[in-house]
């Protein structure tokens, strides 16, 4: 079985697997160690991840990114409207969520975000099981800290379409910490100190810190704060918006009005940003950028940061709110640890520093650190992986209220009940009770809306609680409920049973003068002393029915169903064009080789007959040949084998019988 980590990136999604030896990044299929977060559409296949990335420029309108960032939000979302200014594909509705509108196989086609998750981590997963020679299931990958409810389980269904079993959804920044921790052997006991480690991330999209307490075996998550909008792409968006400003007074063109020169000027100032990390300043050539002109220019690092100064200004913010949720103070943070791309840039880790008053450290390899810090929980959790145990205790971050309707016959019973609280311990448990005489229902939302990121709904599900009913002396149930914030951040009523209250006798505990007495101490004249007290017997189970924004069973498998046919498909299409590519290969070597090493087995017809056959064979194939079937190829190359096969038999006899002379003469 596969023990496998992702971290789902804006930008690019990195794959750690763990194996005897430890956790190892994975490459995948071009050797990078870092995938495009990107899919995209063609008239024969789709394509996922470096492919869609090859194809992009050419293929703008078909191809989605942000994927991550789209799972589980709806279209009227201004979130979502920001989000369209990164991905080049049309945004559309379906039915409530965003999703994408593209052409694929020569139709119109229109895809939910869970769906084109799904087929990036079909993509995942093939990747990891090229790497690991296995097939792959189970799997931890990383999600924001901020992420919701129903993100969370738009990513879950996701990884089930996928055929994924996702062991857990992970915070980011939580990841990181359990790949610091895991590896550290010199962390506080129990009865010490614990260590206290800012854990500072900012990616492609998003910047969070999370302050962590470390002791042996366990890591707690004090806090974490966010800022949803603050990234690598918007510096890459302040460079862009310059350049068009100087190209249309330069060079009289205005790449807004070009998305392909647009994207070109993206790509190439995301280049510029990352050598202005190391260089106090850097050009930018774009050639034939659009109207065959060739744009040129220069920048510094200090226009960059003057670019980009209302960023900076608000670079602390996130660090600042993190140490007053956990109620530290800058001199409590021992260590400051920075992993995301975006760390690199230098006045951010000048900021970061200056905040912290502290060197930074670098321990953690700042690209990889997340991804790891999945595969470890996911050896953990995974049955079949020996790993010392680590224990993780991360935070709530937005308060979940249960709400209900009055019962007639409790009039001044309360309605509502925040029952899980911002900075509580995730996941974890909690017991609602419930006097009812009939079936009820109680709904789940977030508290504060507030806090929820763009204008989502906090609404997270409906669940009723059947088989209630009043006891024989008309009296009112005592229904309990286990609400539970799960492994995965998720809010599920897992379980309903009722109880009784019974009086049980029970001996009291003697003790005298704080001592413990004698358990074998004969007591002569008295039977041992016993008091009454209530306990309350669980009596039976209440059926829960839950309605939440999970996809449904038979939408899941729908969509798995359309998910693996689509696979199918791209598989077809990358033999096919496999089998192309033996043929063409075929025709040039036995042409080289005809008049060479094979040129004694032939005879001149035989030759004349080949060298035709291979000018035929090639002119078909830039002609009608250039799209055939997989069979059709197999075949063409099978006919060429037929006129070919006794020459390079002949050559393949001769040379066996010399190697058999060779040996006979060693031998003898
Ligand atoms: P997110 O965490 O926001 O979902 P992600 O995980 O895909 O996104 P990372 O891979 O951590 O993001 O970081 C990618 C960002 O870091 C990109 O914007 C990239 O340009 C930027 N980056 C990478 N190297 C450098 C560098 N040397 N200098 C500046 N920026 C860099
Ligand atoms: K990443
Ligand atoms: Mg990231």
């Amino acid at each position: 079985m596969s023990v496998v980590g992702v971290d789902f990136g804006t930008l690019n999604t990195v794959i750690a697997v763990a194996r005897n030896r430890g956790v190892d990044v994975i490459t995948n299929e071009v050797s990078n160690r870092a995938t495009p977060s990107l899919v995209g559409f063609g008239p024969k296949s789709r394509y996922l991840g470096e492919p869609a990335k090859t194809q992009e420029i050419s293929n703008l309108k078909n191809t989605v990114g942000s994927l991550k960032r789209l799972a589980g939000r709806s279209l009227s979302d201004p979130d979502v409207q920001i989000e369209q200014d990164f991905v080049s594909a049309p945004l559309i509705d379906i039915q409530g969520q965003v999703g994408a509108e593209v052409t694929y196989l020569g139709k119109k086609e229109k895809y939910t975000a869970t769906q084109l998750v799904s087929m990036f981590l079909s993509k995942v997963k093939a990747t990891a099981s090229a790497e690991l020679k296995l097939p792959v299931s189970d799997l931890v990958m990383s999600v924001p800290a901020w992420f919701t409810d129903i993100q969370r389980r738009s990513l879950m269904d996701a990884a089930e379409i996928a055929g994924l079993k996702l062991l857990r959804l992970m915070n980011d920044t939580t990841a990181a910490a359990l790949g610091y921790g895991i590896t550290k052997l010199d962390l506080p006991t129990a009865e010490e100190k614990p260590r206290r480690v800012a854990f500072v991330d900012i990616g492609h999209s998003n910047y969070t810190c999370s302050i962590v307490e470390f002791r042996k075996g366990e890591l707690v998550v004090k806090s974490t704060a966010y800022d949803r909008h603050f990234g690598g792409r918007d510096f890459d968006k302040a460079l862009v918006e310059h350049f068009a400003r100087e190209f249309k007074g330069k060079y009289k063109i205005d790449i807004k009005s070009n998305p392909k020169a647009l994207v070109r000027v993206q790509a190439a100032s995301e280049k510029l940003k990352k050598i202005l990390s190391a260089n106090q300043q850097a050009p930018i050539n774009i050639e034939s950028l659009m109207n065959d002109i060739d744009v040129a220019a220069m920048m510094t690092r200090d226009e960059l940061e003057a670019l980009v100064d209302p960023l900076l200004k608000r670079a602390h913010v996130p660090l600042e709110q993190a140490l007053a949720e956990a109620k530290l103070q800058v001199e409590d943070i021992d260590v400051i640890e920075l992993v995301g791309g975006c760390t690199r840039v230098p006045a951010l880790k000048e900021r970061i520093q200056k905040f912290f008053g502290k060197p930074l450290s670098f321990t953690l390899n700042q690209d990889e650190a997340v991804a790891r810090g999945c595969a470890f929980s996911c050896a953990i959790l995974s049955p079949v992986f020996r790993v010392r145990d680590f224990a993780i205790h991360d935070t709530v971050n937005y308060p979940i209220e249960f709400t209900w309707e009055k019962s007639p016959d409790i009039p001044d019973e309360d309605t509502s009940l925040t029952v899980f609280n911002k900075g509580g311990v995730m996941p974890s448990t909690k017991i609602l009770t419930f006097y009812r005489k009939e079936a009820f229902n109680l709904e789940a939302k977030y508290a504060n809306p507030e806090l929820l990121p763009g204008k989502m709904n906090p609404w997270i599900g409906r669940f009723t609680v059947k088989g209630v009913k009043a006891d024989s002396k008309d009296d009112f149930m005592i229904c309990k409920l286990k609400a539970r914030l799960n492994l995965h951040g998720i809010l599920n009523v897992e379980q309903g049973y009722y109880v009784e209250d019974v009086e049980v006798e029970e001996p009291i505990p003697e003790e005298k003068d704080g001592e413990k007495k004698d358990p074998d101490a004969m007591e002569t004249d008295a039977a041992p002393k016993t008091r009454k007290v209530k306990k309350q017997v669980r009596k039976g189970d209440l059926p829960i029915v839950a309605g939440t924004s999970s996809l449904d069973e038979a939408s899941k498998a729908a969509a798995a169903e359309a998910e693996a046919a689509m696979i199918m498909e791209d598989k077809l299409v990358a033999d096919t064009e496999e089998k192309k590519n033996e043929l063409e290969t075929y025709i040039y070597d036995m042409r080289n080789k005809i008049d060479d090493q094979y040129s004694e087995f032939a005879s001149e017809e035989e030759k004349t007959k080949l060298k035709a056959k291979l000018e035929s064979s090639e002119d078909w194939l830039y002609d009608e040949g250039e799209d055939a079937t997989k069979a059709v190829y197999i075949a063409k190359m099978d006919e060429i084998r037929a006129v070919a096969g006794p020459i390079v038999q002949r050559y393949f006899d001769k040379i066996e019988e010399e190697r058999a002379a060779a040996q006979a003469a060693a031998e003898a």
